[in-house]
């Protein structure tokens, strides 16, 4: 297989990259001054960088590229052979080489009047069959049919997760909270850190409390420990009675014997499959508390969002895909400008956790090095991605973005309706989003500081060179569809860079590496007597210091 980097695709783009990097948006916009007007229904042209489909409006306008930029991109994923592997995915083939897997996140929200047969399966068939054991089941619990064990309603469900089976859950309640049940408590506890439990717990009354054990595996050393910290804390306030295991807890995993060996009665667990990764996992079952919170129907929304966007990337043209879009400039960045990290900035209080989900969706499923068989990539692979809300990332971090050396490519992701319209804040809010990314794009010259007066010492301080790239995600309302809409955007912008870099975008090795180190280290640091230790000598030194502390030694 022709390595990526000497592929003529590629080739082309380092010299095209030659003249563009030289090229400010200044002048960019200058010798192309329609190239942020929307395409308004007419059809598209490559002079406008604008793209807009299931549900989402995309300036990408302001980045440093012309018109030559995105043919070319869009070639080198034709000569990687991305738009085969896309349809490999949509058709259950097993993609994901490293664990033998289909991945089939897409089959999750397909409508119910369609099938996918994978190994003699129709899988949309068994998704509609756990979505209706979902919506039962919430049902019951939402109409106060279903009690717990002392017949009291349940008021507080508490997820128990992590990772995959956490960000997701406890993402999409903080963006939905406005069409949750607000008489319900949701809290998510995921870290093995014995206060994140405590804090989730200590005001709660057992009777009303529900704990859902999200585990895919259900092995998760934090999620077994802290489900079997709940199974105590509920069991002391019901005086040990184990039937009350049955009435507080339901599980949502693919291990149904692990699920029965805790005591949880299958017929509470909720199933998911392993062509389902954990990081694409939320609109599985792992979305149960999802679906407690926001009621069935919205869940069903939800799901036609992500599936709004599976058919837009399956079906449009990559020169109007959106994801593919946003795929093929990371790409630019990454591998032509020599970009480390990517920026998510959301003008949404709603969507602060917005950039931890997309943390994990991106950084486990791109941080690769080597390519699907099992060479080393020749070319920089996932970046990093971080970010918060604005405009409160405006008053810290932004000032690097402005006026640093690094080149930040950022997304900023803005709403034209409030969920909860007071006075002027909206009109506020977004303007912030046009004037950060205008000044990010022209910055402001030392020709410009002195026809305004500045003294010239201060003219270098106050210089904005500019010329740092952003995309404008424009959205109308953030709603359970919209956010299908955003989550399943960049789940496919993943897909198209980690096709184009031919590596594994569906494992996690990493991951499970860090499963395995803890569980030697556990009973070093319990045992009474002093542990034999074959680490080095920073790692057996710190495990004896901590032993010390602990009176252990
Ligand atoms: C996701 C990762 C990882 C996983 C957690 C929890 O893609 O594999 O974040 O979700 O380690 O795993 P379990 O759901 O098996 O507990």
């Amino acid at each position: 297989m022709t390595r990526l980097s000497e592929t003529s695709a590629w080739k082309s783009l380092a010299s095209h990259h030659e003249q563009i990097a030289r090229i400010h948006l200044r002048e960019l916009f200058a010798g192309q001054p329609g190239r942020g007007e929307s395409n308004d229904g007419s059809p598209a042209s490559p002079a406008n960088l604008v793209a807009e489909g299931a549900g989402l409006y995309l300036d990408y306008s302001k980045h440093r590229i012309n018109t030559e930029t995105m043919p070319l991109l869009a070639a080198l994923a034709e000569e990687c052979g991305m738009p085969a592997r896309r349809e490999a995915m949509f058709t259950g083939e097993r993609i994901n080489v490293s664990e033998d897997r289909p991945v089939l996140h897409v089959a999750l929200r397909m409508p119910a009047n369609r099938s996918l047969v994978v190994d003699g399966t129709d899988v949309v068939r068994e998704v509609h069959g756990v979505l209706s054991r979902m919506s039962a089941f919430c049902e019951e619990i939402r109409s106060g049919r279903r009690t717990g064990h002392t017949g009291r309603p349940i008021r507080n469900v508490i997820n128990v997760g992590i990772g995959g089976s956490d960000l997701g859950p406890v993402m999409a309640y903080e963006a939905l909270k406005e069409y949750s049940r607000r008489d319900l408590t949701f809290r998510f506890v995921s870290n093995v850190d014995d206060t994140g439990f405590y804090e989730a717990t200590r005001d709660l009354d057992p009777e009303e409390t529900l704990f859902v054990i999200s585990s895919k595996t259900f092995t998760t050393l934090e999620t077994m420990t802290n489900a079997r910290t709940a199974r105590e804390w509920s069991l002391a306030a019901f005086g040990g009675d184990t039937a009350a295991v049955a009435k507080h807890f339901v599980a949502v995993s693919t291990n149904a014997e692990g699920v029965s060996d805790f005591g949880i009665d299958t017929a509470d667990m909720f199933g998911f499959w392993d062509w389902v990764g954990g990081r694409y996992s939320m609109d599985s079952a792992i979305g149960l508390s999802t679906m407690l919170a926001i009621g069935p129907d919205r869940f069903q929304d939800l799901l036609d969002g992500f599936h709004e966007i599976d058919e837009h990337f399956r079906e449009t043209p990559l020169d109007r895909n959106l994801p593919a879009i946003h795929g093929l400039l990371a790409i630019w960045y990454r591998n032509f400008f020599g970009t480390q990290t990517q920026a998510v900035l959301p003008y949404s209080e709603y969507l602060h956790r917005f950039p931890a989900y997309l943390q994990q969706l991106t950084m486990e499923s791109n941080g690769k090095s080597v390519t699907l068989d099992g060479e080393a990539v020749s070319t920089a692979t996932g970046a990093v991605f971080w970010g918060e809300p604005g405009t409160n990332g405006q008053h810290s971090f932004y000032q690097l973005i402005h006026q640093g050396t690094e080149l930040i490519p950022c997304d900023f992701i803005g709403f034209n309706h409030s969920l909860n319209p007071i006075g002027n804040h909206q009109d506020l809010l977004v303007s912030n989003v046009f004037a950060q990314t205008e000044s990010l794009a022209f910055g402001k010259t030392p020709e410009e500081l002195r026809d305004e007066g500045v003294d010239a010492a201060l003219v270098p301080h106050r210089t904005f060179e500019g010329n740092r790239p952003t995309s404008t995600l424009m959205v109308d309302r953030l709603t359970p569809r919209t956010l299908g809409n955003l989550v399943a955007f960049y789940e496919h912008s993943v897909f198209t860079q980690g096709a184009i870099w031919g590596i594994d975008s569906f494992d996690q090795w990493g991951v499970e590496l860090g499963k395995a180190l803890a569980r030697k280290i556990v009973p070093e640091l319990e045992s009474e007597n002093e542990p034999g230790l074959d680490h080095d000598s920073s790692t057996s030194s710190l495990i004896r210091r901590y032993r010390r502390a602990r009176g252990r030694a």
